[in-house]
């Protein structure tokens, strides 16, 4: 019964196992890369910890669609990649020049501008390498559809076009549809790839694909609203990067536009719609549902 399964279901378990899966195969994604200094510095970031929340989303989407999460870990390490090639591009002084990054100096400020910008480029590339040349147990046709889902949230349509508004938008009157278009593009693409490539792998069914999409825009706003609410409401030894950052870079943040209380009610029933999206598979959902609850209850 789905109610047995749900109370049976342990969420810090689960996560605390797939984050150690997750490092491990982290950890041997990497190298031989020369130079030295190339290596230390991609090494840096990608193994800083994190809260590996977009891995963790693919293998849950893999296996619900009824593949092994193995076969999606090469994936699952290439979205991590290429997250962290945005935190460190969008760290440097050009974009939001930021000095505290999951607790550490940021890239730039450990290896200089320069370095930082190409172990970014190292990764984004490498993250493509991942799924087309170390993913051995899956068939060229997913591969293909999953490196296709990588580019889009990647670039233009995604990562680059959020930030390009995000950047154009500072210190300007946003309204809230331009706020979205930010969030969706700049925070929601990668979490839409996340879910969208594992169920890939898993061998979704068309059905499967589009509810996926369905719930990856309910957390994705989830996520970037609960993101704007602990900038204002966290320190930044427990967020790991500099909070009140939005204030003094004058964006435009959700709880600016709505206020506190209804950007958390906001955040509430997009978590609610990204849940009812997967009702259908609630059973073996368990792990995205539990994972879409920890958007909004995290403190980081
Ligand atoms: C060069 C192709 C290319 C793209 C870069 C810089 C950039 C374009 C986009 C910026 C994207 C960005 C940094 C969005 C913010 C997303 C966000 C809320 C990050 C924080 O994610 P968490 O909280 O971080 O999951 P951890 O550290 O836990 O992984």
């Amino acid at each position: 019964m789905t109610t047995a399964v749900h109370t049976s279901f342990d969420f810090g378990a689960y996560l605390r196992a797939s984050r150690e899966r997750i490092e491990t195969a982290l950890e041997a994604s990497l190298g031989p890369e020369e130079p030295e200094t190339l290596r230390e510095a991609m090494r840096y970031s990608l193994l800083a910890g994190g809260k590996r929340l977009r891995p963790i989303l693919c293998l849950a989407a893999c296996e619900l669609a009824g593949g092994a999460a193995e076969e999606a870990l090469p994936t699952a390490v290439a979205l991590e990649m290429v997250h962290t090639m945005s935190l460190i591009h969008d760290d440097l002084p050009a974009m939001d020049n930021d000095d505290l990054r999951r607790g550490r100096p940021t890239s730039h400020k450990m290896f200089g501008e320069a370095m930082a910008i190409l172990a970014g480029d190292a990764l984004l590339t490498r993250a493509f390498e991942m799924v087309a040349r170390r993913s051995p147990d899956v068939s060229p046709e997913r591969l293909l559809a999953v490196v296709g889902e990588l580019s889009l949230a990647s670039g233009a349509p995604g990562l680059v076009g959020g930030q390009v508004v995000d950047l154009e938008s500072e210190g300007k009157d946003v309204d809230l549809t331009t706020l979205e278009y930010i969030h969706l593009h700049k925070t929601g693409a990668l979490l839409r790839a996340c879910v969208v490539c594992g169920a890939l792998v898993g061998g979704a069914s068309a059905e499967l694909l589009e509810a996926l999409r369905v719930y990856a825009r309910g957390i994705g706003l989830a996520f970037q609203i609960i993101d704007d609410i602990l900038d204002v409401t966290a320190s930044s030894e427990v967020l790991g990067k500099t909070a009140g950052k939005d204030l003094t870079a004058d964006k435009t943040t959700y709880p600016k536009l709505l206020g506190l209380e209804e950007s958390r009610q906001r955040a509430d029933a997009l978590v609610g719609e990204a849940k009812g999206a997967l009702a259908p598979w609630s059973e073996r959902a368990q792990p995205l549902l539990a994972l879409a609850d920890y958007i909004t209850s995290r403190d980081r």
